[in-house]
């Protein structure tokens, strides 16, 4: 248990109603009886004068003692409501520093729940992801991973994963049979559900991951083609400008949407083409940079009024320009001006949409959900990390291994090693193994007073 006492203000800067300031570590109780004048029973919410430093009243407000370990750091902890000024919830964190209370570092008071073992790793990571979720999406999935179900899934593979380990281990221990028992189907059967189950938490955590990350989506393409009423279309504002003149849009311009949860974030770029204008060319650059840094480009065209003239050779050109790791749509806008029997014909790997009237624009957004992956699982996304989906692939490639070498070569030893690697992964997952630099790089991302 840490021995210093920590302290900071929880609630968002700026005026509110109510702010609060949370304190945590074994000198909570005398702060307590120093700002209230009071011993404090345990969670009894007890509405009082708060005083400052100087031993003046400052507010009244509610002052609530939680006794370690039934607090959320496992310490005791004290948590003081005042009236949301940061004038007075300074002066009470005045009163805690000359008691030589040290200001928290963000995420430390989770950071102390997670080294008292009030949560793991994956539910401290939750409060973060909680807390930043912006859809109602991506709140359920960190709230499913805060109440335990992303780490019970993980247990419940490490209960799986050791069954088959104890198995493989036993069968290496009588030798002569080890052929004949490590073909045993039963064994066959475990590996399968095993898989399954590792296969069933990727999905939901790569789920979570994309509500909480979405994907960005670069408009592209030659001037005049339609890219920012494209982008007006998709987020329903009039939010870049749209003239008939080639080269309006210079600024690289960024929104937001999301599509059933996943957000979708939309970078409206400059059209690409020669020009000598310094402004239009620095534009250029800009675009160039977000194309490189997208998840996806959308490429614009301009719908010809019949099917054979929607790519100009410019088009072409500026595709094959394009960075090649980037995965390309190519959508053909202005899908009005074609011409009845054109737009009758349909075209494979294309979107065919009208900033204009929004024909195809359902079609286009469900591309995009189809694009990045994004599948409702019927149990519910869990919010998950990037190291967490990779500690969870790897953990799969593992017990395949393990499955192979047993099936293909009878080979136990190097069976049982490939378990024992896999289970090195969930403990990375769990925070077991995790190193102190790689605690110190998730908590510092949090806010202040969590
Ligand atoms: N008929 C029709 N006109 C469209 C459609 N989309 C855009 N336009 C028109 O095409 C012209 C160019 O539109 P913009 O959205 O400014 O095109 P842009 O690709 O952003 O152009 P730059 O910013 O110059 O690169 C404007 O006059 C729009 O009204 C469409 O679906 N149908
Ligand atoms: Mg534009």
């Amino acid at each position: 248990m840490s021995s210093d006492t920590i302290a900071a203000i929880a609630t968002a800067s700026g005026k509110g109603a109510i702010g609060i300031v949370k304190i945590s570590g074994s000198k909570s109780h005398d702060i307590a009886k120093l700002i209230t004048g009071q011993n404090l029973s345990p969670r009894l919410a007890c509405y009082t004068p708060f005083y400052n430093a100087d031993g003046l009243t400052i507010d009244h407000g509610i002052a609530l003692f939680f006794k370690g370990p039934d607090s959320y750091t496992g310490e005791d902890v004290l948590e003081l409501q005042s009236h949301g000024n940061h004038v007075l919830l300074d002066q009470l964190l005045e009163v805690a520093t000359h008691a030589g209370v040290r200001s928290a570092r963000p995420g430390e008071f989770t950071e102390r729940a997670f080294l008292n073992d009030k949560m793991d790793l994956t539910q401290a990571e939750a409060v973060s992801d909680l807390i930043q979720a912006s859809t109602a999406d991506a709140a359920s999935a960190a709230v499913r991973s805060l109440q335990g179900e992303f780490s019970k899934q993980v247990s419940d593979i490490l209960e799986q994963l050791l069954n088959c380990r104890v198995y493989v281990e036993s069968a290496l221990d009588f030798a002569e049979e080890e052929i004949d028992f490590l073909k045993d189907s039963d064994l066959a059967d475990r590996f399968a559900r095993l898989d399954s189950s590792v296969t069933q938490l990727l999905a939901r955590s790569q789920e979570g991951i994309l509500l909480r990350d979405g994907i960005s989506i670069v408009i592209a393409g030659l001037p005049n083609v339609g890219k920012s009423s494209l982008l007006n279309r998709l987020t329903g504002e009039d939010t870049a400008i749209v003239t008939d003149i080639a080269g309006t849009t210079r600024d690289v311009l960024k929104e937001e949407i999301n599509i059933d949860g996943l957000p979708i974030h939309i970078i409206d770029t400059a059209g690409l083409r020669k020009s000598d204008d310094p402004i239009e060319q620095e534009g250029m650059r800009r675009a160039r940079a977000q194309i490189d840094q997208a998840d996806r480009i959308l490429f614009i065209v301009q719908a010809g009024e019949y099917q054979h003239d929607h790519y100009t050779a410019e088009d072409e050109s500026l595709l094959n320009e394009l960075p090649s790791h980037i995965p390309v749509s190519i959508v053909i806008n202005k899908a009005d001006l074609m011409h009845d029997t054109a737009k009758e014909s349909t075209y494979q790997d294309s979107i065919l949409v009208s900033a204009r009237t929004g024909q195809g624009i359902e079609h286009l957004k469900d591309h995009l959900k189809q694009c990045a992956g994004f599948e409702k699982t019927p149990e519910g996304a869990l919010m998950a990390r990037r190291r967490h989906i990779t500690a969870l692939n790897n953990l799969q490639l593992h017990i395949q291994m393990a499955h192979q070498s047993l099936v293909n070569q009878s080979a136990g030893e190097i069976a049982a090693e490939e378990l024992r690697l896999a289970q090195d992964q969930i403990n990375l997952i769990t925070g077991e193994f995790t190193s102190d630099d790689l605690l110190g790089e998730i908590f510092s991302r949090f806010c202040i007073g969590k």
